[in-house]
């Protein structure tokens, strides 16, 4: 497998309770570079646009509305199989269902409030890593 990049971003729920270290420590552990971070309150527009494949679903007016609650830590990820790895050490959607040892197994509170994002495909990582960090992000 390639190296390569993907976005991670840990959520309003998560920063609020102080989880941002704990939570890069389980990314850096499981062989994950951080090679672009930033704290950042995303604007609607933003959000709208980083969710843009969710604008029909009933849930996009009140995840716009939470991950513009407050500051969200941006960053880019680099390893050996990026996109597929960093989904498996985030685990399912639903925390309840995430399996034990998994991101949103250990902080996650709910469906909305999964505590972190991770980009679902190449495609995608390329697209939100872009979006965050501009295009030398995905090279450099
Ligand atoms: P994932 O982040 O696991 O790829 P997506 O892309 O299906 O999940 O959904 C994007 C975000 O939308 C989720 N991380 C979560 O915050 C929110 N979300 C997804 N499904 C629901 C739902 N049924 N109810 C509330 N929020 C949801």
């Amino acid at each position: 497998m390639a190296i390569d990049r993907t976005l991670f971003i840990i959520k309003p729920d998560a920063v609020q309770r102080n989880l941002i270290g704990r939570i890069l420590a389980h990314v850096e552990e499981r062989g994950f570079r951080i090679v672009e971070a930033r704290l950042a309150r995303l604007t609607r527009d933003q959000c709208q646009e980083f969710y843009q494949e969710h604008a029909a679903r009933p849930f996009f007016p009140d995840l716009v509305a939470y991950m513009t609650s407050g500051p969200v830590l941006l960053a880019c990820l680099e390893r050996e199989g990026a996109v597929p790895t960093l989904r498996e050490v985030v685990g399912a959607t639903d925390p309840a269902q995430a399996p034990p040892g998994t991101i949103r197994q250990l902080y996650g509170k709910s469906k909305q409030m999964n505590s972190v994002h991770a980009s679902d495909s190449p495609a995608s990582s390329e697209r939100e890593v872009k979006l965050f960090f501009g295009v030398a992000a995905l090279t450099r």
